[in-house]
């Protein structure tokens, strides 16, 4: 299922308009690498159907939020770092310097990480 939003810069990914490095695909998400990576793997995880943010899933879309779930898994082993750890982020809003407007899971790795993940303030990508 597609609903496409013709000026949502993801979904124009989704359709073919604008081109990304796309490594998976299924009938309910694809993922593609991050422009402006920000770990040694860096990929994008969103649903073809246009959901604005987190806070824009509704009781139906149930099944694509589990669907972006179960790609972080298959699309880490495809890139090589489901054994060495990972993590997915959905950036969710204007503190959480969310940019665009279509749900996308962050599945970032490769190196090791720290915690808490925000040591220092930023307000650019
Ligand atoms: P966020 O700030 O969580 O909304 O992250 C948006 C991400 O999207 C950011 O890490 C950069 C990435 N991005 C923006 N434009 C493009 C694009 O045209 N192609 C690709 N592959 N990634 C993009």
């Amino acid at each position: 299922m597609t609903q496409e939003k013709s000026d949502c810069l993801f979904c124009r990914i989704v359709s073919g308009e604008i081109p990304a490095s796309i490594i998976y695909r299924n009938d309910h998400v694809i993922a593609f690498r991050d422009i402006t990576p920000v770990t040694p793997q860096h990929v994008l995880i969103i649903p073809l159907k246009h959901i604005a943010s987190l806070n824009d899933l509704a009781p139906e879309d149930e099944a694509i939020a589990g669907h972006i779930l179960l790609a972080a898994g298959v699309v880490a082993e495809m890139i090589g770092i489901r054994q060495s750890g990972y993590r997915l982020v959905f950036n969710t809003g204007k503190e959480a310097l969310q940019s665009v407007f279509h749900i996308h899971g962050h599945l970032i790795g490769g190196q090791q990480m720290g915690w808490p993940p925000f040591p220092g303030l930023s307000t650019q990508h």
